[in-house]
């Protein structure tokens, strides 16, 4: 990832009209081109451009049934562009809105509302609403919660009994005045209430008569991130921290403020900003401080503060010699540790705990349980309404490969199942949506259904770690609907996972949802535009996760790109496949995602998971492949389901084939439910999903003109790049099953590649010849590098096939540990160059870092030399794995289907 740090940024970076230059997928970094001290004029006029824009111009345009100009778009707005709507019955249908807002009582918050209320309705509808704190003798938008509204309008009757952060949006008749009142039990639903009231503007739904009360589904609602306090992020695909720096916070605080404004409008209320591997020191008294002005930073929109902590600061920050969970020196020292941070922010929220997993030190040291762990946090928390989020993904990461009863999805269950009833009322135990760590597919994680006298929450990975990290598409909300929905028959059938984590099941006074965001300084949070759904969906499906995928990735589309039907129908397709298509290039019937498990969890490295100690296994050889778990002759993890969905695993005949190789082991030639053998469906499934992974690309295409040219570009050379990585994917998979199996793909296509030249096999002047490590992340399983530090090398061959035009792709290995050059050459004309200077997850040749370039509409003839020309810098040694030669499709030179091509008759 890019480390630059980002020009000084305010607010007034993001408002419409300033452009960014950022390049998700290839390299990720600061963009905003102007600095925001330099601005202010330039925003001023932006704004009043804008207005006008939204106002008259955009009018006349849609009267005039138009296309109306594309304005730049900045990624930091993400779905709080509050874009001009120019739609003439949209905008009708807004007049109804009154020209004033009245906020009432002194929240904080409510003030938010207010002005968030009045910069939405300027951006959409180019109105700058008058804001008033008291009632005026006029229609308005009051603002403000039960209370401060009874104390005004004593005869307005707000609906009893609604949660905490609910909201209501009603119209009616205030003083005599038509009135819509945003009202709610607490400030924060007050904010809840105004940033629905702008998706129902900005998704060109009704805004008058209204009498919408919504109550979230559960009261956590909280994200995440892996920041560690020197400003790298655990697992985060977007650039440095926003939150720390060198260990401390960061003085400029505008990217804290914008992200909790983003939480904020899809009803998060909680982020623990630290990573859950925590560094002791954040809890050390001079950083509260520094805590304390994150804190503020996040007041305003009603986000709450929390940290992560390491169980053994008492010993390592409070200097004594023990942090066992039930010494009462220990329990003092947590005690006033946290009067402490009170003192500091009053409204903190929590604290998440990982302990005696991946190496953390936990209560394992002095022979106790978890639960002594949690409580003695937990009652020093209580008094102050503080929450403790005790990680359930504890496991012994060195288990023995060799004995085949060994499981690590049994770990979570087996250490907190006995634990139920213990834990104090304040812990809530933090289960990940599945038993192993976000694979691409899982079941969900028994634990859900195990606990009844104990709180508990899901936690979600937004940031795709295993599932492309933001460079693949890859929408998470299918996968997470499939675990939340899942029936886990935990009290009679009908207790979906949803239900369980929500606490409504076995009536838990808390619980709900945890969310690993991990954004980064990138103008687009997360490094990719379109991932921003996952972020989005994540809050959304918090909220409520009886929406549907559909539904949500629907108004994330809308609100991110507008309204064009077009628009929204091809993004929401390409979204709503895109985990089906990414797990199909990459981990089958859920074997695991078949990753390099011991290092960037990126590219492919089908054995990485195997004969090691993390138990990732899938247990591949030549015969068969699938991890045993059933009761009658596996690890018994299948028993930790109840009797209904153990016994719907246990069995072949019912058990599902997208989890068949997550429960049994089975042969190559066992027939699936598809009527497929399973090597035959890795086959096919590798290669349907690389050639999806080229329709998304065909499918972007179809936008251009419709989508601002930034944002259109940023995500093509996304998709581009991606439909190359999958191709890596399809081949090493493909490859190495033929190579372990030995059964050939029925369809011939596994291990054969009639277009490609092997660069080994290439005149090669400079270049020498390596093995490529493990074997299948290269074709071949060889590739060349550069001899010497400098180059330049070469690699070239002679073409001898038709004349005609193609396109030509280069496949090499772009290393992060330098930037080094190619030349392509055609009978000795220059073609094209480019700089490998993509800051993919590894530093060697290997499945991670291979890419590909595609030149295309090349014209060939037959003896013509294709010359690639390598400059190595710094270790990257300008490596390359193949080349390929496609005819180009008639399309791209834009030749109409029927007609024949004139060019053709002149071979
Ligand atoms: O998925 C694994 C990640 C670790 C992470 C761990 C966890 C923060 O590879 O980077 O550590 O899970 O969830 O604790």
């Amino acid at each position: 990832m890019s480390e630059q740090t980002p020009l000084v940024q305010s607010p007034e970076c993001y408002a419409p009209g300033w452009s960014t230059t950022q390049t998700p997928c290839r390299g990720l970094g600061a963009d905003c081109t102007v600095p925001c001290e330099a601005s202010s004029r330039r925003w001023v006029l932006g704004f009043w451009s804008e207005f006008v824009r939204c106002s008259l111009l955009g009018l006349l345009l849609s009267v005039l049934a138009l296309p109306a100009p594309l304005a730049a778009e900045t990624a930091t707005a993400a779905w709080l562009r509050h874009a001009c709507l120019r739609d003439p019955s949209v905008r009708q249908r807004c007049d109804a809105l009154p020209a004033t807002t009245v906020a009432l009582g002194d929240s904080a918050v409510v003030s938010t509302a207010q002005g968030e209320l009045i910069r939405g309705v300027r951006g959409m509808l180019g109105r700058t609403l008058r804001a008033e704190a008291r009632l005026p003798k006029e229609s308005a938008v009051v603002l403000g919660t039960f209370d401060a509204l009874q104390a005004v309008a004593p005869a307005s009757k707000p609906p009893t009994g609604l949660a905490e952060d609910s909201y209501w949006l009603k119209t009616t008749t205030l003083n005599g005045f038509p009135c819509l009142i945003i009202t709610a039990p607490n400030d924060r639903g007050v904010l809840y209430g105004v940033f629905a009231l702008l998706r129902r503007i900005a998704l060109g739904q009704a805004v008058s008569p209204l009498d919408d009360r919504q109550v979230p589904y559960a009261p956590v609602r909280w994200v995440n991130e892996w920041d560690n306090l020197d400003g790298t992020i655990e697992r985060g695909y977007a650039g440095l921290s926003i939150f720390f720096e060198k260990d401390n916070v960061v003085d400029d605080l505008s990217r804290a403020r914008d992200y909790a404004r983003l939480l904020a409008s899809v009803g998060l209320n909680a982020c623990a900003v630290n990573n859950v591997n925590a560094n002791p020191r954040v809890l050390r008294s001079e950083f509260l401080p520094q805590l304390a002005r994150l804190a503020e930073a996040f007041r305003p929109w009603g986000v709450r503060l929390a940290v992560s902590v390491d169980l053994s600061s008492p010993k390592v920050v409070g200097g004594l010699d023990t942090f066992d969970p039930l010494d009462p020196r220990v329990g003092e020292w947590w005690k006033e540790k946290f009067d402490e941070v009170y003192g500091a922010i009053p409204d903190f929220a929590g604290v998440v705990v990982k302990a005696d997993s991946e190496g953390r030190l936990g209560p394992s040291a002095y022979a106790r349980t978890h639960a002594d762990a949690a409580n003695v946090l937990a009652r020093a928390l209580q008094p102050h309404g503080g929450l403790v989020f005790y990680r359930a993904f504890v496991y012994d990461h060195q288990l023995d490969w060799r004995n085949l009863k060994n499981d690590r999805a049994r770990a979570a269950y087996d250490s907190f199942r006995p634990l139920d009833g213990q834990f104090d009322a304040n812990v809530v135990v933090q289960i990940k949506n599945g038993p192993i760590d976000f694979q691409v597919r899982e079941p969900a994680s028994p634990l859900f259904g195990a606990l009844e006298k104990t709180n508990q929450a899901i936690e979600l990975q937004i940031t795709q770690e295993y599932t492309g990290q933001q460079r693949h598409l890859c929408f998470l909300l299918p996968m997470w609907k499939a675990v939340l929905d899942f029936d886990l028959h935990a009290h009679g059938a009908g207790t979906p996972v949803k239900a369980l984590v929500a606490g409504k099941t076995f009536r838990r006074p808390v619980g709900g949802f945890v969310g690993v965001s991990n954004v980064g300084r990138d103008r687009s949070w997360l490094g990719s535009h379109l991932a921003m759904a996952n972020l989005y969906g994540f809050g959304r499906l918090a909220w409520n996760p009886d929406l549907t995928a559909r539904q949500i990735v629907d108004e994330w589309t809308r609100l991110t790109f507008g309204r064009d039907r077009r628009v929204a129908e091809t993004i929401d397709d390409m979204q709503l496949k895109s985990w089906s298509i990414y797990e199909d290039y990459t981990g089958p019937l859920g074997a695991g995602t078949l990753t390099d498990i011991l290092g960037s969890h990126y590219g492919p490295n089908i054995e990485s998971s195997e004969r090691n100690g993390w138990g990732q296994w899938h247990r591949a050889d030549h015969a068969g492949i699938g991890m045993d778990r059933t009761l009658a002759t596996g690890t018994g993890f299948i028993g930790q389901y109840r009797p209904p969905v153990a016994k719907l695993y246990e069995s072949l005949a019912s058990c599902p084939d997208a989890l068949l190789l997550f429960m049994h082991h089975v042969p190559y030639t066992y027939v699936l439910h598809s009527g497929k053998t399973v090597i035959q469906h890795i086959y096919d499934s590798h290669y349907q999903g690389a050639n999806e992974a080229e329709e998304l690309v065909r499918q972007w295409k179809s936008l251009e003109g419709r989508i601002d040219e930034q944002r259109y570009a940023d995500v093509l050379a996304c998709l581009e790049y991606q439909a190359g990585h999958a191709q890596v994917w399809r081949d090493a998979v493909c490859n190495w099953f033929l190579r372990t199996s030995g059964i050939p793909d029925a369809q011939g296509r596994a291990g054969d590649f009639p277009s490609r030249v092997q660069a080994e096999a290439m005149r090669l002047d400079g270049y020498r010849i390596v093995e490529v490590k493990p074997w299948e992340a290269a074709s071949g399983g060889k590739g060349v590098e550069c001899a010497s530090a400098t180059g330049p090398c070469t690699a070239s061959f002679r073409y001898d096939g038709k004349p005609g035009w193609y396109d030509v792709s280069v496949q090499y290995f772009d290393q992060n540990n330098g930037t080094s050059r190619f030349k392509l050459f055609v009978a000795g004309q220059l073609a094209d160059e480019w700089v490998a200077d993509d800051t993919l997850p590894s530093r060697k040749m290997d499945a991670s870092s291979s890419t590909r370039r595609k030149v295309a509409g090349l014209a060939l003839r037959p003896g013509d030399e294709i010359r690639l020309e390598g400059f190595p810098a710094n270790g990257d040694g300008a490596s390359i794995d193949y080349l390929e030669v496609h005819p180009t499709l008639r399309d791209a030179l834009g030749i109409p289907a029927r007609r024949r091509n004139p060019e053709s008759k002149a071979f």
